[in-house]
């Protein structure tokens, strides 16, 4: 046992995911199946999803216990990918993993769960450092700092053994011996790993909010003669171990405390997500949907697809409690697809329109005064961050956060509304 090696926890079983995101899960498993069986040419589709691959990294705030126990707080916000494609063929992978990521001053942070009916017997053998680690069921992070010629591999087996590789213009040296931290837990159906690697191991300063890395997550499932390969972004051609292959990794700023609840649209029975209504007759109900939750963000989030006859959709929040005279940011990421080119947002005569607004009341529920939210232009196909710095007029005791959507054409995504009062 090298140092900063934490010893593995084999064959405990763990009980940390709750109902919820149990059927969230499934729930997503079965759109994703269901899309790509209508996908004329899944290749083709993913081809053009490669580019935009994007995995958030959030701040950690307390930095977890690496443990391989995933029930840290800072895993509870962070975003979760998923949906693995299997290396060279395109089809999404089962049995699945999920992935998240975070970072702090100190360290970047990576925690993997990966399901596996055949735990906890996965009968992996590497115990030595560079070893043959890569042949057991593993999981594979893949970093590559901003204007550098320079990734880093890290792998972990399932009992913890790591292998660490650099490489320069795509050539390997096995000589980085980085201090990193892991763990594993072997439980029942599945295995996870915690992993903490100190940016002083990558010879760089810690990222800023809003840096833009390269890289990816990949995962061997080891099955003796069916071995099968699948990374979050996508590898159709080559291998994992190529600076082209990797995806992009977008650090995020802390989020704080979100004023408004289920900013996630978490789906409820109803399918209106708990905390949302809709409450105007001319707009419809959008739908909550997980398709998207590969490049980067959670469970759930919503989606609004061509509209009949120019039909608005939206969600109006509950009321939220904020205090007047205060500055705030209300964010949210938003995403738009297949739309008309080019896109224009804000207008409604035949185009895709997304608007919003803020609604500032009084204490007996007038409107004191509205702020629009109408983003001026969005690229297209990928997850983008969409702020607003906006300030509580005077006698304001709630507000009210309303997105409206009028899809001419295409598909647009919302996810992780957050309010917060704007930092000095
Ligand atoms: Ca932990
Ligand atoms: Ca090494």
């Amino acid at each position: 046992m090298g140092p900063g090696l934490a010893p593995p926890s084999r064959k405990r079983t763990v009980f940390f995911e709750s109902l919820r995101g149990t059927r969230a899960i499934a729930f997503w498993g079965f759109r994703l199946r269901r899309e790509y069986a209508f996908a004329s040419n899944v290749e083709a589709f993913l081809r053009a999803a490669q580019a935009s691959f994007r995995l958030m990294v959030r701040p950690a705030g307390d930095a977890p216990v690496i443990d391989g126990v995933i029930d840290d707080h800072c895993w509870q916000r962070a975003f979760r990918a998923g949906d693995f494609v299997e290396l060279r063929k395109g089809g999404v992978m089962n049995p699945p993993t999920d992935v998240w990521l975070a970072y702090d001053e100190t360290a970047f942070y990576a925690a993997m769960r990966c399901h596996d009916p055949a735990a906890p017997n996965l009968h992996d053998k590497a115990t030595e450092r560079d070893g043959r680690v890569w042949a057991d069921n593993d999981v594979e992070l893949f970093l590559q700092p901003p204007r550098s010629d320079t990734f880093f591999q890290l792998i972990c087996n399932s009992r913890a053994t790591a292998f660490d590789a650099r490489y320069v213009n795509n050539k390997q040296d096995l000589s980085w011996d980085p201090e990193w931290v892991r763990a594993t837990v072997v439980g029942n159906g599945q295995w996870a790993v915690e992993i903490s690697l100190p940016w002083k191991e990558l010879g760089v300063d810690p990222p800023s909010p809003g840096d833009l890395w390269t890289g990816n997550v990949a995962r061997h499932h080891s099955l003796g003669k069916l071995d099968t390969y699948s990374s979050w972004r996508p590898v159709l051609t080559g291998s994992f171990v190529e600076a082209r292959n990797l995806g992009r990794l977008e650090f995020l700023s802390g989020p704080g405390e979100n004023l408004l609840r289920n900013g996630g649209f978490e789906a409820s029975e109803s399918g209106v997500p708990a905390e949302w209504a809709v409450e105007r007759t001319e707009i419809t109900v959008p739908s909550v949907s997980s398709d998207r939750s590969a490049v980067g963000l959670r469970s759930a989030c919503l989606r609004m697809d061509k509209a009949m006859m120019g039909m608005r959709q939206g969600m109006y929040s509950r009321r939220i409690p904020i205090e007047a005279n205060m500055p705030y940011v209300l964010s949210y990421f938003a995403r738009i697809e297949g739309g008309r080119d080019p896109m224009q947002m804000g207008g409604e005569n035949g185009w895709n329109a997304l608007t919003g607004e803020a609604v500032w009341l009084n204490a007996a529920g007038k409107s004191l005064r509205r702020d629009w939210l109408t983003p001026r232009s969005l690229r297209r196909d990928i997850w983008q961050h969409v702020p607003w710095n906006l300030t509580s007029p005077e006698g304001a005791e709630r507000m009210v956060v309303n997105l409206i959507i009028r899809n001419h054409t295409g598909t647009t995504w919302i996810d992780e509304v957050v309010l917060q009062i704007a930092k000095p």
